[in-house]
């Protein structure tokens, strides 16, 4: 190839024909580089369907720049000169190409983050790092609004959010007259043989081949990728959006806490991998979701609570990631230390709700909120897991991990390692949430109405030791005064049930025994 004017380097994580890095380019002279690498691949052994979903798409992507008029440079993961990394890619393409200037669109991890701030000097070639402008909110932006503030609570973010995007207001005021209509969200689910079929996408030739390579390279990853029946096209992807919209959003609130053993999607939308890959747009999901409202297909709480996750929720981590990396990572307030069993990458457990949400995991490469949260989430704070490697694990397995959204769902959301920088007490429970939320108590190996001894519920006893443990550091969490209170007013002996119960159970875990 000639020497070209920009090298545009396009991750696979910002597959948007309108990725900030593409502003302004020319197809006469620009050339665009992708490639896959062993690294990204295997820095943590992502699941099987998720190097899938990102390779394909990564392929289907750069076959519609190229129809653009684009020339790009794909490298592919068995290519014989393939260097297996992002720098090393870059230096073959530069030295090839000698291009004027490096553009590449913000990456949406710290450690790539660093590797690009390193280009400029290693390679003498200047790099223009261009913002993402797919987030609604800038970091400047963010800034602005966290500065200054004593907690950074999401809700008073997603106010900021609604009255900046608009999206379901009627001038200064939410439509409907309330912000939030969460509390309406939480009602148990019933089997419902009637809920519509998903849309499931053909594998085509491109995927085929994907699949081939992925299962033959990465063989040991979690999963299988022969039944791998994601989008791989923003066009696919806005199908699925549609279906959501169409058919699931009308009961996404009513369902958004629930968890079924048959049912491993409920009404949730799944697609968070689109959105995370770039396929789908946040913006015009939300503007389509909202105009679902407006004529009259989803009611208001549907609609106001699926949009809080993505203007709201979605926006916010990824604000509080970059305001706290990269130190956040390590926080630890607890001091949990212990290594994840074995089961969470077997799913061989004899509890009902984690052996479910885990099979559904490494099925899918997908779990819903409130099993991630709930039951493996839960389970690793009560079980004092160590928050890193837990980090990791959910970076591995699902097809939606990026570090950017993982790292403050795992460190803070669900483990409060932070201390509650993210949220303002830990979701911890016992037993009867879980069976209050789901079915997945019955026909469980344990009794989730027995409080202690070996054939009670776990998460009962695990609940109040781990309250009982941090008590120096939770018990003053307004929020917990309750628990706390019923803590104190139980007797010395089953106080000392739930210890013993709880200490018999963490044993059996450090020792690998079944549990
Ligand atoms: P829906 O329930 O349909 O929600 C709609 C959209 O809202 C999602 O697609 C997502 O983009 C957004 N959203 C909802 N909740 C959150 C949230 N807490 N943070 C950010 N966005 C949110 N989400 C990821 O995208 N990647 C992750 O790696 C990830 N890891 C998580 C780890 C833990 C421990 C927890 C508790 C949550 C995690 N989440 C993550 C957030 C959330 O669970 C997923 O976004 C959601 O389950 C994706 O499924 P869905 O598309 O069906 O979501
Ligand atoms: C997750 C992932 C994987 C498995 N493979 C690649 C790859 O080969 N090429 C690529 O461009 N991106 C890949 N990704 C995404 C990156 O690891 C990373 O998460 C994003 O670029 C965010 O910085
Ligand atoms: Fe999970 Fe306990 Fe219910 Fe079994 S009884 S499914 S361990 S909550």
């Amino acid at each position: 190839m000639n020497r070209c004017r920009r090298l545009i380097f396009i991750f696979g994580d910002h597959l948007s024909h309108r990725i900030s890095s593409l502003d302004g380019a020319d197809p006469q002279r620009d050339v665009v580089l992708m490639c896959e690498v062993v690294e990204e691949a295997t820095y943590v052994r992502h699941h099987k369907k998720k190097i899938v979903l990102i390779f394909s798409a990564m392929r289907h992507f750069a076959d519609e720049l190229r129809i653009r008029g684009f020339s790009v440079r794909y490298v592919r993961l068995d290519d014989a000169d393939n260097s297996g990394s992002f720098t090393g890619e870059l230096s073959r393409a530069a030295d090839m190409l000698s291009p004027d200037c490096v553009v590449v669109t913000e990456p949406g991890e710290w450690r790539v983050r660093q590797a690009v701030s390193s280009w400029q000097s290693m390679f003498g070639v200047p790099v223009d790092v261009r913002p993402d402008a797919r987030f609604l909110c800038s970091h400047e932006e963010f800034t602005a609004w966290a500065d200054g503030r004593r907690t950074l609570t999401m809700e008073f973010f997603y106010r900021h959010m609604r009255r900046r995007t608009n999206l379901l207001m009627q001038g200064d005021d939410p439509v409907g007259g309330r912000w939030n209509f969460d509390s309406e969200n939480r009602a148990p689910a019933k089997s419902d043989l009637f809920r519509p079929a998903r849309l499931q996408f053909k594998q085509d030739t491109i995927t085929r081949e994907v699949i081939d390579l992925v299962e033959s390279r990465f063989s040991g990853h979690m999963g299988t990728a022969e039944d791998f029946n994601f989008a791989v096209t923003c066009s696919d992807a806005q199908d699925a959006a549609g279906v959501f919209i169409r058919d699931f959003l009308p009961l996404f609130s009513k369902t958004q806490d629930a968890m079924l053993k048959d049912d491993a999607l409920l009404n949730h939308s799944v697609l968070s991998p689109y959105l995370n890959l770039g396929l789908l747009d946040p913006f015009e999901l939300c503007k389509a979701a909202e105009r679902a409202y407006s004529e009259g297909s989803a009611p208001l709480n549907a609609v106001e609570g699926f949009i809080r996750q993505i203007i709201g929720w979605r926006e916010y981590v990824r604000g509080m990631y970059w305001r706290l990396m990269p130190e956040y990572a390590h926080r630890n307030v607890f001091k949990a230390s212990r290594p994840l069993p074995d089961f969470f990458w077997t799913g061989k457990t004899d509890m009902a709700c984690l052996s479910t949400t885990l099979k559904d995991t490494i099925d899918n490469a997908y779990a819903h909120h409130i099993q991630r949260l709930m039951v493996t989430g839960n389970f690793a704070m009560l079980a004092g897991l160590d928050p890193f490697a837990l980090h990791e694990w959910y970076l591995e397995v699902y097809a939606d991990a990026f570090e950017w959204v993982e790292l403050p769902n795992v460190i803070g959301m669900s483990q409060f390692a932070d201390g509650g920088l993210l949220g303002s007490k830990p979701y911890c429970a016992s037993g009867a949430y879980i069976s209050r939320m789901s079915d997945y108590c019955e026909g469980c190996k344990y009794d989730v109405r027995k409080k202690a001894g070996t054939s009670a519920c776990p998460f009962n006893s695990l609940f109040w030791d781990f309250l009982d443990r941090h008590a120096e550091q939770l018990s003053t969490n307004r929020r917990l005064h309750q628990s706390y209170a019923t803590w104190r007013r139980m007797t010395e002996d089953r106080r000392n049930g739930y210890r013993q119960s709880a200490s018999t159970f963490l044993q059996r875990l450090d020792e690998g025994l079944g549990v």
